[in-house]
This record gives structure tokens, C-alpha cells and sequence, in this order.
């Protein structure tokens, strides 16, 4: 088989690529690991800044984005038992969507079905390969059958543990890297959101967040550690926890029943740095991860793939220009929100190790931000998504 661009991973990166490059009548086929499936019961972000959903609507696919999404103009900050608003709208003229990231990907899928361009799920043992020539191949076993596929351009959009970074030699490449000591513990349910915005929760037990994905869905947090497993979180010890982290008036209007979903994620800074190595770029999470508390990583995908996009279309036009850039736009908006999210979830999660020294200093710092127009206007421009 031969292509232009090889895309490999089928999630927002890899899926949205393949719709901008398509737009462009650019040739491409996405090859991905799991079934479309799995890739959709994946229960991931929830919060869009401007640019994604400007990108969405770009390649025809922001209909029901528009009609079923939540425009939210502010979130809480929740900390010493208060909410505190952030005017989203007010400080910065923005707002954001509130839309799953299950929703973006069957979008994007149905899109994909409906275009007839090719989608390869259930690949096996997936490999990229001469990606330093002009002709680099990628090689995949479909149903025990070894297939090859010839192209021009090869996208790494197949996230955290994908090939095509592990792909590079060592020496091509620099890691940067942060655990944090913790995770999330999320549940899905089908019930009312305890707030029409989200609430960010700074407690003594820990971190919690109160997200959304519909009226009648609510997706919630707590921080947990790293050592539990999700099997011993009850649905009745989750929603336990989280009316313990939130304002007694909160607490008694949350909504509770049974979980559709409950899952833990570890949170993890992390950049690879170059992104581009020779016709082989890297896009969204196979690239970089910022722990969830800033509601970045989507959004970063999106503007990954969006110059990438660009960079394509020049160079089937001619020129090499937005491909040798390629890695240096996208790390410097990547860096930023890096920082972002590190800000933020140092500023809000429980640190083992900081003591009540730390936490005075967490308290300290919410109070001066809630207080200080220029502290509010700082984290609204950040969290709204800075230019492009
Ligand atoms: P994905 O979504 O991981 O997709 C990569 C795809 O590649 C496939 N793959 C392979 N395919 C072929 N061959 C291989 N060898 C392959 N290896 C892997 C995988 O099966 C998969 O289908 O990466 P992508 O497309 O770059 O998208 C990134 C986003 O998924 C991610 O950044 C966000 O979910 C992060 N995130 C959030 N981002 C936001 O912008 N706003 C949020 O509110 C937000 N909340 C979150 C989040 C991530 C979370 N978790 C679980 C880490 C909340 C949570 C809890
Ligand atoms: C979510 O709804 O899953 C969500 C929202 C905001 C975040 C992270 C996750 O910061």
C-alpha cells in the first residue's frame, strides 16, 4: 500500500490530523492498534479552549459540538471551605467548551466512516521505519498477515506508550520528565452536575474536581494515591470522599448513583524535545503530557496537529519551511502550558511530603490569587488557552 502521510494512533491527534489533511486533499491512512471501540470508551478530557473548537469546526465536524457542548464562562477555585469564581469571560473576553473527549473522537470517527478514507484498527505489531530517507514505511500485521505501507511523512500521533518515540535513537533525543507523588481517582455518572461550572477543590485530604459532560452527566476527581487500586473504591466510599473534600452547602446538593465508569490516572509532566526527526513527527501525547489539573492535554494535541496540518500542506506545495519549524512552534506553546499545569497542580493536590508549611503556602498563594485582579487574570488567560 502506499500514501502520502502514515498517521499512526486513531485519537484526537491522529484523528483530526488525518480530517485537516484530508480537507487539503492531502492522501493519508491512520493506522491504529485497538478497535475503534476501545479507543471511545477511553474516558479522557473535558474541557475545549477556542482553538480546538475553531480547528473542529474547520473540518466539518463541530455540529453537535455546538448544539449538545456547554459553553462555560468561569470555574470555582474551592479551598478553606469557600468558592471562589475565576470569570473566565469576564477577565479575558473567552470562554470554553465543555464537551467529552469521547465525543471529539466519534465525531471525528463518523466523519472519517463517512469520507471513505482508510482506517486501519486492530493493527499488530506496528513499526515505522527509514523515517531519515525520503521514503519511510510502516510495517503492521492485520488478522496474522504482514502489510507494508509506503509514504512520504510519517505522524507519531499514537500517544504515551506509543513506537514512534521509542523509535528514535537515544542519542536524537531529550526527555523531561515529572511524576507526581499521587493520582486521580474519576467516576462517570449519570447524574446533574452539583454546579453548572466546574469546581476546583483544594482540601486537607486531598485534591478534588467536580467536571461535567452533560446536564444529566457528571464526571468527578479525588486525589488518590498511587497504591490504590480501583477495584477497592466502592462507588459509595468515591462519593464518600468527595462530599468529605467539599463546603458542607456543596456537599448536601451533590447527586449521587451508581458509577459507569471509574478509573485512576497517574499524572505526569513530560516533554520529548526535538519532535521532529527526519520525515517522522511527533503529535499530542506521544510528544509531551501534562497532568490534567490545567485541562491542556487535548488542547495541545489540537494545536500540534494544527501546525503540523499547515507544515504538510506546504510541503506538498513546495516548501520545507513549516517542517523545519515544526518542533520549535509547537515546544514553545507546549512549555507554557507545561508550566500552567505544573502551577496548577502544585498549587491545588495534597504533597506528601510538604508538611503545614507547605500547605500555608498553598492557602496563601489561592488567597492572593482570589484577591488580586491581576492573579485572576494571569490563571483566566492560561486556562482560556494563550494565542496561538
Ligand atoms: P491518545 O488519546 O493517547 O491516542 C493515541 C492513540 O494511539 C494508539 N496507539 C497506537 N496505534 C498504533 N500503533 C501503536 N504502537 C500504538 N500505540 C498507541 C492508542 O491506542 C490511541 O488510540 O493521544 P492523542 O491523540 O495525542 O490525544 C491526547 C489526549 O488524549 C490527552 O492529551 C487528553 O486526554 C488529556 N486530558 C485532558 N486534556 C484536555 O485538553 N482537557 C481536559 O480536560 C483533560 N482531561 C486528560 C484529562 C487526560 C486524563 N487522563 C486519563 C490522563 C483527564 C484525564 C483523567
Ligand atoms: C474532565 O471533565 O474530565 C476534566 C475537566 C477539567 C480538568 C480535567 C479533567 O482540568
Amino acid at each position: 500500500m502506499r500514501t502520502q502521510v502514515a498517521i499512526i494512533g486513531a485519537g484526537p491527534s491522529g484523528l483530526l490530523l488525518g480530517a485537516l489533511l484530508s480537507k487539503a486533499g492531502i492522501d493519508n491512512v491512520i493506522v491504529e492498534q485497538r478497535s475503534a471501540d476501545y479507543v471511545l470508551g477511553r474516558i479522557r478530557a473535558g474541557v475545549l479552549e477556542q482553538v480546538a473548537v475553531d480547528l473542529l469546526d474547520e473540518v466539518g465536524v463541530g455540529r453537535r459540538m455546538h448544539a449538545e457542548g456547554l459553553p462555560h464562562d468561569g470555574f470555582d477555585l474551592c479551598f478553606d471551605d469557600q468558592r471562589h469564581r475565576i470569570a473566565l469571560h469576564e477577565l479575558t473576553g473567552k470562554r470554553v467548551m465543555v464537551y467529552g473527549q469521547t465525543e471529539v473522537t466519534r465525531d471525528l470517527m463518523d466523519a472519517r466512516a463517512a469520507s471513505g478514507r482508510p482506517t486501519i484498527y486492530e493493527a499488530a505489531d506496528v513499526s515505522v521505519h527509514d523515517f531519515d530517507g525520503k521514503s519511510p514505511r510502516v510495517r503492521c500485521v492485520l488478522d496474522g498477515t504482514a502489510h507494508e505501507i509506503e509514504c512520504d511523512l510519517i505522524a507519531g500521533c499514537d500517544g504515551f506508550h506509543g513506537v514512534c518515540r521509542a523509535s528514535v535513537p537515544k542519542d536524537r533525543i531529550t526527555l523531561h520528565e515529572k511524576v507526581y507523588p499521587f493520582g486521580w481517582l474519576g467516576l462517570l455518572a449519570d447524574v446533574p452536575p452539583v454546579s453548572h461550572e466546574l469546581i476546583y477543590v483544594n482540601h486537607e485530604r486531598g485534591f478534588a474536581l467536580c467536571s461535567q459532560r452533560s446536564k444529566t452527566r457528571s464526571r468527578y476527581y479525588v486525589q488518590c494515591s498511587l497504591d490504590d487500586q480501583v477495584e477497592s473504591w466502592s462507588d459509595d466510599a468515591f462519593w464518600a470522599e468527595l462530599k468529605r473534600r467539599l463546603p458542607a452547602a456543596t456537599a448536601a446538593q451533590l447527586i449521587t448513583g451508581p458509577s459507569l465508569e471509574k478509573s485512576i490516572a497517574p499524572l505526569r509532566s513530560f516533554v520529548a524535545e526535538p519532535m521532529r526527526f527526519g520525515r517522522l513527527f511527533l503529535a499530542g501525547d506521544a510528544g509531551h503530557i501534562v497532568p490534567p489539573t490545567g485541562a491542556k492535554g487535548l488542547n495541545l494535541a489540537a494545536t500540534d496537529v494544527g501546525y503540523l496540518s499547515q507544515s504538510i500542506i506546504e510541503f506538498y506545495r513546495g516548501s520545507e519551511r513549516g517542517l523545519d519549524s515544526y518542533s520549535d512552534r509547537c515546544l514553545r506553546r507546549i512549555w507554557r502550558a507545561e508550566r500552567f499545569s505544573w502551577w496548577m497542580t502544585s498549587l491545588m493536590h495534597k504533597f506528601p511530603e510538604t508538611g503545614s508549611f507547605g500547605q500555608k503556602m498553598q492557602w496563601a498563594e489561592l488567597d492572593y490569587l482570589v484577591h488580586s485582579d491581576a492573579a485572576k487574570t494571569a490563571l483566566a488567560e492560561n486556562y482560556v488557552g494563550l494565542p496561538l
